[in-house]
Parts: C-alpha cells; structure tokens; sequence
C-alpha cells in the first residue's frame, strides 16, 4: 500500500496481452502498484501497441490478476489527434484480431468507470493542484487533448514521466525503433507530443537510450521463471503474459538470452528511484513534418538551462532490474498471501 508520502501518479498506458504483444505496459503498471512510493489514482487508457478497446481491457486484466480492482480505469482516445491511425497500425490491429481473437467488450464496459480518459485526467489534476504525476508510457494522445481542452490543466500537472522519444545517446538504440528516426510512442502521434514537450509541463523524457538491451534493461527468462516459480493465480497471469512477449521473434533483441525488454517500466523507476537514470537537462523538438523523419524528437544540446524538460541519457540497468525483481516478487508474495 502507498505510504502517507507517496506520489499521486496517473499512468497514461496502452497495454496489450496476448501472442504476439509486448507485455511492458502491463509490466509497468504491476510495478507502480508494487510500489509504497506511488499512489495509483487511475489508469487511463490509449490506443498504440493495440486499439484502444483492447488495451482498457488489458489494463483491467492486468488490476484483476494483482487483486487491484479498486483502480479505476478510464478509456480515453481511440486515434490520433489528426483523426487518423497509421495505416501500419490499422494492418496491425487486424492481424492482432485474428491472433487474439476480439475484444471482451462486456468486461470493458463492466470495468472501466464511465469518465472518459482526457476528463479523467484533467479532473484529476484540478482536484490534486500540483500533486499529480503522469506517467505516460504510450501514444500522447489523451495528456495533448487534455493540454487542449482545458487551459487550467497543463499549469496544475506535478511533472510528467514519459516513456519516449529516442535522443542519439546510445548509438545502436538511440535513434528509432518503429522507424529509422522515430520512436514508436511518439510515431503514433507526433502532434500531440510537440504539445506535451513544449506544454510547460517539468517533463523527464525515458526514451530508447535506456530502455534497450545495451544498457541491461531486460528480464531475462531466467529472472521470469524463478518470479513464477510457484504457480498461484497471478504468477500463471504473469508468466503467460511474459512467455508470448519472450517467445515473438520480433522483440528478441538480446544475443543469447531469452528475455522481455523492460521499456516502459523504466519510465516508472525513474520516478521510484531517479538516481536509477542519469539526465540531461535540454529543449527537445518534435518533427511533425518530415517525410522521413516524422516523429523524431530532436534535443538541442547547444543550450538548455531555461528548458523543463529532462532527457535520461543514462541508466543504472542492472540496479534497475534488481529493484523491478524485487517488487515484483513481493506484489506476488503479497498476491498470494
Ligand atoms: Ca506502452
């Protein structure tokens, strides 16, 4: 349980679970309700890893395993701001239709509170003035439209902690994923992260230069297997989850070693730990336009002592791993109990 100090977090997330998926949103989400640190007020919802349908209903899937369901979950946008998903988004959502199977759209409307996700967000944040952190580990869809909507928010929000962005820090990870120059989080909706970048908001960008397999932000098989070792409900929930993201070919990029690359839940150690990631303090740019390039977040470190917004350059990975193994064990252990 959160502690009498603890931060009021929201996490901005689009989790996906099933063959195929990359489990790290579910994984974030189990180690912030892990965490004495982090007071889970709600978790909205987002389209990006899946349509937005099926992450709300992940992330239900996710609170109902760790026993959590007094979370509540609020669905929030289904597109980008300019109206249009990626047409390699829409290739992907059918494929992941025919894989998974659709949607429980019973359990998403039994589950989610009727709020949606951008009014969830902004009430949030005016109800608790300064005391919210957001952590956004997809698309930054809803944080934007929020930051649009409702003038009042953007000065009311703590600090946002993203997982995005990818800066030039690492050399083999450090430039794009989903493209040669565009980070998968900010490829889904480059307008809306200009907004967010340039919204104000103290903002800690964790993007591909620490979440990648060169800095040992992985958990391996071995680490997984010996978490689930005892079967209870939740490590079953666990372990299936993390088996289909180790077992898709697409995401093995560890030579040698099966194992799930923990991106998003290293946006959620830096705020549990921030001397896990080292930081850089500089302006960051959004490219909206490019023909190539659309999507790429271009950090100008020729100044930046006005800017308010911080670029993890690097990270502790090992350390960071150990505290991810270690909270997860006791959420299981307490799980279980
Ligand atoms: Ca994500």
């Amino acid at each position: 349980m959160p502690t009498d100090s603890a931060e009021l977090v929201v996490l901005d997330t689009d989790p996906g679970i099933g063959p195929g998926l990359d489990a790290d949103d579910p994984l974030a989400l189990l180690l912030i309700l892990a965490s004495p640190e982090l007071d889970l007020r709600g978790v909205t919802t987002v389209f990006g890893n899946v349509p937005v349908e099926r992450s709300t209903e992940s992330a239900l899937r996710v609170l109902e395993a760790a026993g959590r369901q007094d979370v509540p979950v609020a669905r929030g946008m289904s597109v980008p701001l300019n109206g249009r998903l990626h047409d390699e988004s829409i290739a992907e959502y059918a494929k992941q239709h025919q894989r998974i199977g659709p949607v429980d759209a019973d359990r998403v409307e039994r589950g989610r509170v009727a709020e949606h996700g951008v009014d969830f967000l902004i009430r949030t944040v005016l109800e608790n003035p300064d005391q919210v952190r957001i952590i956004a580990v997809g698309p930054l869809t809803n944080v934007a439209t929020a930051i649009l909507k409702e003038p009042a928010f953007a000065p009311k929000v703590k600090a946002i902690t993203i997982m995005g962005g990818a800066f030039g820090f690492d050399t083999e990870f450090g430039r794009g994923n989903i493209t040669p120059s565009a980070e998968y989080n900010i490829w889904h909706d480059p307008e809306a992260a200009k907004i967010v970048f340039e919204s104000g908001i103290p903002l800690t960008a964790c993007g591909l230069d620490v979440t990648n397999p060169n800095k040992g932000t992985v958990l391996t098989e071995d680490q997984l297997l010996a978490l689930v070792s005892e079967e209870t409900a939740f490590t079953a929930f666990l372990h299936q989850m993390c088996k289909t993201y180790i077992d898709e070919p697409r995401f093995t990029w560890t030579a040698g070693q099966n194992s799930c690359i923990l991106y998003d839940p290293v946006a959620v150690g830096s705020v549990i730990d921030p001397s896990l990631v080292r930081t850089r303090r500089t302006p960051v740019r959004v490219e909206t336009r490019g023909e190539y390039t659309s999507g790429q977040t271009i950090a100008d470190l020729r100044s930046g002592a006005d800017s308010h917004i911080d670029v993890a350059v690097d990270v502790d990975g090992p350390r960071f791993v150990e505290l991810f193994v270690k909270r997860l064990t006791a959420l299981r252990d307490a799980t279980s109990a």
